[in-house]
Order: structure tokens, then sequence, then C-alpha cells
């Protein structure tokens, strides 16, 4: 059956989504992910989200792949950019909220005016083997010198349900992303692999950003990992508990409440809606029924021209042969060509 997607941004952090709140998608959707989101062969995304039924109690579960086909736990940018989904299927006004059930937890996004989303994140996770990370933490935050493809860094470890590793730099433009971002995604330090950010204090209050994501490379903004920042940037005494983040895609709103909780506040738009084609039948040939099917359908059961041959039986039942024949000798060419000749 054809599907209909829509794709969404957020600071150019952007997404393929897809509403499976009926239980109707398939359970395999890894392989389509890195397919959908790819930017030559696909649509393309940095990743794919889907809203599916709640397990707990929630009003709608979010599942995320990222661009090479992994699972995330979590995506900030991705969730304001859920709660827009949402909106814009159900007409949902400015004030709504969901309970969205994610690996992560539950998070509740609500929708602002001025195509703003606000997300409480909830609290993040220190706790070493929690993020998961090897980085043991002295105080609260844990934190090591590690060797990055041939270079020493100080590294931070923070969780948003989600791994992330937070690098202070006196320059991000300075920093050799494309090398050491994958170098420090893939150090044994973090054992699910991790987002990596480079970050610039430009004022207590003011943070500059870069962004190598896990699964899916350097990205314009990361939602969770705004957040990471903000924490092991405070924690390191470098901030305030509130920020604005500048990413690459633009800027966020975070702010650390006393409560422990995280709010991010930041846009969400709508790019454009799409229909995906049928699936091809199994075996990945679609069946051509007027060559395949001489003896008879080969998929009663699900025939992919079903629709057309309902149609034309429906045609046939409303005409008799007479009124057929006319209606032939009636077509186009036929006018034309009595209009040349006469009748
Ligand atoms: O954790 C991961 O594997 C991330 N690539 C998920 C996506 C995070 C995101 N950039 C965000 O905004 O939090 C979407």
């Amino acid at each position: 059956m054809a599907r209909p997607f829509r794709k969404y941004q957020g600071l150019g952090n952007d997404f393929i989504l897809i509403d499976g709140r009926r239980g109707d998608l398939p359970d395999q959707v890894g392989e389509p992910a890195r397919l959908l989101c790819d930017r030559r062969f696909g649509i393309g995304a940095d990743g794919l989200i889907l809203a599916l039924p709640p397990r707990q109690g929630g009003d709608v579960r979010m599942q995320i792949l990222n661009a090479d086909g992994s699972e995330a736990e979590m995506c900030g940018n991705g969730i304001r950019c859920f709660a827009r989904f949402l909106a814009d299927l159900d007409g949902a006004p400015v004030g709504s909220t969901w309970r969205v059930e994610t690996p992560a937890g539950v998070i509740v996004p609500q929708l602002l005016a001025d195509g703003l989303v606000t997300v409480d994140m909830g609290a993040p996770f220190l706790e070493p083997s929690t993020i998961p990370t090897t980085l043991t933490a002295a105080a609260q935050l844990p934190e090591a010198d590690l060797e990055v493809a041939g270079e020493w860094l100080r590294v931070a470890a923070v969780g948003m349900g989600n791994p992330h590793a937070v690098v202070t730099v006196a320059d991000v433009d300075a920093v050799p992303l494309e090398r050491l971002g994958p170098a420090l995604e893939q150090h044994p330090a973090f054992p699910a692999r991790t987002n990596v950010h480079f970050v610039q204090v430009l004022a207590p209050d003011r943070l500059r950003l870069r962004v190598w994501e896990r699964g899916a490379g350097p990205t314009l903004a990361c939602g969770t990992g705004a957040c990471a920042t903000l924490v092991a940037s405070h924690l390191r005494g470098q901030c305030e508990r509130a920020a604005t983040l500048e990413l690459p895609g633009g800027a966020l709103q975070i702010r650390w409440d006393d409560d422990g909780r995280l709010q991010m506040t930041g846009p969400a738009q709508l790019v454009f809606c799409g229909t995906l084609p049928a699936e091809p039948a199994a075996g990945g040939q679609a069946i051509d029924c007027a060559t395949a099917c001489t003896e008879g359908c080969q998929r009663p059961d699900d025939c992919p021209s079903a629709e057309a041959r309902a149609r034309t039986l429906a045609l046939l039942d409303r005409f008799s042969l007479d009124e057929m024949i006319s209606l032939a000798n009636d077509s186009l060419e036929d006018r034309t060509r009595r209009r040349f000749e006469g009748p």
C-alpha cells in the first residue's frame, strides 16, 4: 500500500516522519531507514521517525532511526518535529502537549506560538553505566583525557537517554571535525558509540557548538547534544544554568531547572509532504499481472491490480453492451474523424 510521509526540519536537522499510530507499520525498519535517509537514492534526511501506538499509558510512542539504520534512544530536534507533525495531522492548537514514550523515558513537548516547540527533556544521566561510558566521575561529571586520532582531548560524558561526549575548545571553527568526530564516536570509552560535541564558550549564557552525530555524521544541530553540552559546561564552571546554544543551523534555548530537568526551546518546520510507493511484492519484484497471472491471480490475498480490476468491473456493471459500443464510437478519435469526414 502506498504510504504518506512528511519531511520536517529543526535548525537544519532533518527528519522523515511517518504516522504508524494505527499499528500498521512493519517491524523491521533499519534497512528502509537507511535507504529513505540517503540523500541521493532516497528522500534524504538525518533520521527517520515513526509515530507508534503507546505501550505504557502515554499518548504516543516515538521510534527514531539514524541515517545509518541504527536506532537512537532519543532525539531533541526530532521530538520538536514530532510534536509539529502530530499537531499538523490532528489539528492540535498552540499549548497542546503530548506524553511521548521513548527508550529514554516519557518526554513531553509543548506547542508554542510562532512555530516554536518547548520540550521537557527530563534529567540528564551522569552515572557512567547509564550513559554508557567507561569514564568515571571525580565529582559529578564523568571526565577523562582520551587519545583521539592521535590527539589528547579532555572529554566529558553526559547521557540524555542517548550518549554524548563534550569537548571544550578555544575555537570551534578550527576543529577538524571530519577526523576527530568519527574517532571519538567509536572510541572504546563509549561502548554504544557516542554523539560528539565541540563547544566554545562565548559568554556565561552563550555557547557555540559543532556536532558530529552518532550514526549520521556532521549535522547542523542536535537537541539532546545541546542539553548535554549545557550540563557539561555548567558542571565545568563555564556557564550559567540557562544559555543560548548557537549551532550551525541556528540557536536553541536550554535551561537546566533547579528540579534537575532540562527545558529546550527551538523551531520545527514542515518542509514537504509526499507518498512512498507501494512496497514491491515478496521477493523484491513487483508482479506484472498481464503476463504473470494469465493462469489466475498469483496473490489473490493482496492483488496489486485489485483496485484497477474493481474499477473495470464496476464500469462493466454500469453499462449495457449497446451503451459501450456507442461510448467506443464516441471516442475522441472518432469525433475528430467525423468532423473532417462527415458521419
Ligand atoms: O543518539 C543518536 O544516535 C543521535 N544521532 C540521535 C539524534 C539526536 C538528534 N540530533 C537530537 O537533536 O537530539 C536528533
